[in-house]
């Protein structure tokens, strides 16, 4: 990417970031900032009819909840009390934390007290940034009685900026949380996996100096002219929350010896290149998932990052990394946990999951089908996954509504915003199965011209349909193709169509592009065992992928292949006692980690594909 783009890209960020009067754009590596953890027991109650928000005429009400009120004289009438509520754990769901929630779908009332002092100050104008990880799917945030903001989208960050609300000593905040579905939602009103609702993610007080880095961005532009990497040059990009000018920032990588200091210009922002003649450069890859420690220091702030540096291409039907064919060798993924399936939000629930991924023999992982949290992609970074992440615009959304774009966008550009820096990420995915029709066209196709202009060192795909299927030729024709880096479709040949047609399929794919099976699977019961035509038995799912994957290998161009799904997730659509029982049982793992024998079928062609 070359300067005018990063600037491009990081205006860009920015109009498209215009927010409401306290809302901030998320810090880049919140972690590595001065914060004040908020996580922990939340106080909440359960309220269907939203008389904590509207009165009886429904119209929103000044006395909400929010405003937290005790009553003063013993005849005062307040008929909530927050801090006679039972807590849960944030971050959680709610669904697994409470028997009665585990079905719920509406709004919740959290409420957690914090304290100001010594462990976090702001210095003489720094501000107060309060940061969601994740709330899902409706968040309303109110810091002491005042509203900070509302967000929409359950698997992106936000920020508020609440200085002028807190003060020194006791405060509290209160979020309304609403997960009700809604036809111009993203995603919709239907998808296959379970509507968590809650606070998903971590929850953080930032202490920030009135001009701080907003973000940054560090990576090859392209590979290393010499093969052992010396002379590599490293773009380097900053953004000030402010355009202020003049502004020392110094950049280190000890390891690397570099250690350069650049002065901001007047939008307050920085692109610069970094050159490493004096040290060899190790490329991020599956094999070698090499991080460099970087630290960027200014007056009042230093953040210390890790940072991968590979480069992802395609040429022809080939895809490249470090200019090097790879084949990837994947796996679908939810973000929920293995054994207790809940909402994941650790480095310690991705690594289970990432285990059993590894011992699948994969390379590769499609979060689907919605941005997970930060903790996974980057524990998935240090571990060497190669990842896809994408956003839930997922089956039918409402491709002619204006508002629903926007939100489509604004998580698209939040997940863009967020790990923009992960090498582990290679693709950006605009959607999932989505319907063919012109206003559809132009919604994805905006879409992909948004992710293009945020970033350009990215391949960008989208899980696609087979479009026609006749005398076993099955045809891949989608307006999306000339927006694509990679052509990705999803088939369940097997499953939802006789598993005896696999050996007779062709493929026409007509474009000049490498081919993800984006999905392919079929479920079955953990232990169940039968005949392989036998639905539900192991045997079953194990001959469907013996199959699928001689079927797929012929396919011109193939570049990886996402099996779904990782484990056996839960699903409302679902419903079939005894086998399925609220779980989708396409895992190659059970919920409770037992190995089917699908697995080993998988894992022999992936050792093949080495
Ligand atoms: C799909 C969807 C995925 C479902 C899966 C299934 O095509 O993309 O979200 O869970 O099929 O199991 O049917």
């Amino acid at each position: 990417m070359n300067v005018k783009n990063i600037m491009m890209t990081l205006a860009l960020v920015a109009a498209i970031g215009a927010k409401a009067q306290k809302e901030v754009v998320a810090p880049q590596n919140v972690y590595a900032r001065q914060t004040m953890s908020l996580n922990g027991d939340w106080h909440y109650f359960v309220d269907q009819q939203e008389q904590g928000y509207y009165d009886y005429r429904m119209n929103p009400t000044n006395w909400g909840y929010f405003v937290n009120a005790k009553p003063k004289k013993p005849s005062d009438l307040v008929e909530y009390d927050f801090d006679a509520c039972p807590t849960m754990q944030v971050p959680g769901d709610w669904n697994t934390q409470d028997e009665q929630l585990f079905v719920y779908e509406g709004t919740i009332w959290m409420k957690k007290d914090f304290e100001i002092g010594d462990g976090l100050r702001t210095t003489d104008n720094g501000r107060f940034l309060l940061y969601f990880g994740a709330v899902n799917y409706e968040a309303i945030v109110y810091v002491n009685g005042k509203k900070a903001g509302r967000h929409v989208g359950g698997f992106t960050p936000f920020c508020y900026d609440v200085t002028d609300f807190v003060h020194e000593g006791k405060n509290f905040v209160i979020v309304k949380i609403d997960n009700k579905r809604h036809k111009d939602n993203v995603p919709t009103l239907i998808f296959d996996w379970w509507n968590y609702g809650g606070i998903t993610r971590d929850v953080l007080l930032v202490s920030v100096p009135e001009t701080y880095v907003e973000d940054y961005s560090l990576r090859l532009d392209a590979l290393p002219q010499s093969a052992d990497g010396k002379n590599s040059v490293i773009d380097f990009s900053l953004k000030l929350n402010r355009p202020v000018a003049g502004e020392a920032v110094t950049v280190t990588f000890p390891e690397l010896k570099i250690r350069r200091t650049f002065s901001t210009d007047e939008n307050g922002c920085l692109h610069e290149q970094l050159s490493t003649k004096k040290s060899k450069l190790e490329l991020w890859s599956p094999d070698n998932p090499k991080l460099y420690k970087v630290l960027l220091e200014r007056e009042g702030e230093t953040i210390e990052d890790e940072i991968g540096f590979r480069i992802i291409e395609t040429r022809g039907k080939q895809l490249l990394l470090n200019g090097k064919p790879i084949f990837l060798r994947g796996v679908c993924s939810h973000e929920e946990t293995a054994y207790t399936s809940r909402r994941c939000n650790s480095a310690a629930d991705a690594d289970t999951l990432l285990s059993w991924a590894r011992s699948l023999g994969c390379n590769f992982i499609r979060l689907a089908h919605y941005p997970h949290n930060e903790h996974a992609v980057r524990e998935a970074e240090r571990q060497g996954f190669l990842l896809w992440s994408e956003i839930p615009v997922y089956w039918t959304i409402s491709w002619q509504n204006e508002e629903t774009y926007a939100n489509a966008e604004r998580q698209l550009t939040d997940m863009i915003r967020r790990d923009h820096n992960r090498a582990a990420i290679i693709i950006w995915s605009l959607a999932n199965e989505t319907p063919h029709s012109d206003a559809r066209d132009k919604f994805l196709g905006r879409l992909a011209q948004t992710a293009r202009s945020l970033d350009n060192t990215r391949l960008i795909s989208m899980a696609m349909e087979v479009t026609g299927a006749s005398n076993y030729v099955n045809r891949l024709q989608d307006n999306m193709n000339k927006y694509v880096d990679v052509v990705s479709f999803n088939q369940y040949i097997g499953w939802y169509r006789d598993v005896n047609d696999a050996p007779k399929m062709k493929w026409e794919i007509p474009y000049e592009k490498p081919v993800i099976i984006s999905e392919f699977g079929g479920g079955a019961k953990a232990g169940l065992h039968g005949d392989k035509g036998q639905r539900w038995t192991e045997e079953f799912q194990e001959n469907l992928y013996r199959e699928n994957l001689a079927m797929l290998d012929k396919i011109d161009g193939l570049a990886g292949t996402c099996p779904w799904v990782l484990k056996d997730f839960r699903s409302p659509r679902r419903p079939l006692p005894g086998i399925q029982d609220g779980f989708n049982r396409k895992g190659l793992f059970s919920d409770q980690g037992k190995r089917k024998k699908a697995l080993y079928v998988l894992r022999e062609w992936y050792e093949k594909k080495r």
